[in-house]
């Protein structure tokens, strides 16, 4: 019964199924598809065996908060089901509303994002984040006759997804290496990109590189855009946890024959942008100010998360 759970996660581990908005959408979609093939016995099997699965999703990439927030959206009623049907169907139809949400804040950022961009801009995009390519894409379907530079994102290379994506879409896309960020700044008129985890003070954890991008943007004076779905947002950040930041295999940076004899490889693949840098974030509830997340995070979650000291 944990095959396909387990095979999702060893997806998202390696990356096949990869992207902050995707692996939550997977992660709650397993949980559905683990609660209907679930032929096990009592309401308490069901319940500790839900635990497995949901402790092997969260195990497959520990930085986006989106996954968390995907699979406990799937399984936040069973503890009120009182028979195993309940708690079955609950999770069924919680993975699909999460799913269904998820897709639709994409489309929405993308409408919402798009009137940000001004007929000729020159934008600027890191790894390959589908919110704001979805911004990007709008854009260009509205006749805005944009221009786009996308950063190659070393070590993974997302960035080539991300031309290929936008050349296929009709965006005039120009692909340039992760150092070449500041120097084509000054020709840039706003950056785009995504996020894992947005942190109840408004920092950003996104692709590792992305709080570089926004210093150059501070720099030139160009506005520095994050584009999140509310679930990006990391409830367990208003009570003092911070965002492990995955660090990968160092083969991904240089393979064994590559790497000189006695030398060591790091390899942190996400990063944190203050949000001093941060112009806005642009979610499917509207435009934030960073400064505006934790607000939100205490509407989302109810006044009712402060008796405990906990959510
Ligand atoms: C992907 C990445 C993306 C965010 C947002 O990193 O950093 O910018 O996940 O993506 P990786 P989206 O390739 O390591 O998963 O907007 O699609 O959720």
């Amino acid at each position: 019964m944990l095959d396909a759970v387990r095979e999702t996660a060893s997806d998202i581990r390696e990356m096949k199924i990869r992207g902050a908005g995707r692996i939550a959408r997977a992660g709650a979609a397993a949980m559905g598809k683990f609660a209907e093939n679930y032929c096990g016995g009592s309401l308490e099997d069901f319940k500790k065996d839900l635990g497995t699965a949901r402790q092997t999703l969260l195990d497959s990439r520990p930085t986006a908060v989106s996954l968390w927030n995907g699979v406990q959206a799937s399984v936040r009623d069973v503890q009120n089901a009182t028979s195993l049907e309940e708690a079955r169907d609950s999770v069924i139809l919680n993975s699909r509303a999460f799913g269904e949400m998820s897709s639709n804040a994409v489309e929405t950022i993308a409408k919402i994002g798009s009137r940000m961009v001004r007929k000729g801009d020159t934008l600027l995009t890191h790894c390959n984040s589908s919110a704001a390519l979805g911004v990007i894409k709008e854009a260009c379907a509205q006749g805005k006759d944009i221009k786009v530079y996308a950063t190659e994102t070393r070590p993974w290379r997302q960035g080539l997804l991300t031309a290929k994506e936008l050349s296929e879409a009709g965006v005039d896309v120009t692909l340039i290496v992760d150092s070449a960020v500041r120097f084509v700044m000054n020709k840039v008129d706003a950056v785009f990109v995504g996020a894992d985890t947005v942190t109840s003070n408004g920092t950003v954890i996104n692709k590792i590189g992305t709080s570089q991008l926004a210093l150059a943007a501070d720099e030139a004076g160009v506005p520095f855009n994050v584009c999140a779905e509310s679930y990006k947002f990391s409830p367990m950040t208003m009570f003092g946890e911070t965002v492990m930041i995955e660090e990968r295999d160092h083969g991904e940076v240089a393979d064994g024959a590559a790497l000189p004899k006695g030398v060591k490889v790091y390899n942190p693949v996400f990063d944190k942008t203050p949000a001093k840098y941060i112009d806005a974030i642009i979610t499917e509830m509207g435009v934030l100010s960073p400064g505006a997340v934790y607000e939100v995070m205490v509407r989302q979650m109810g006044e009712g998360i402060f008796k405990n000291g906990d959510f």
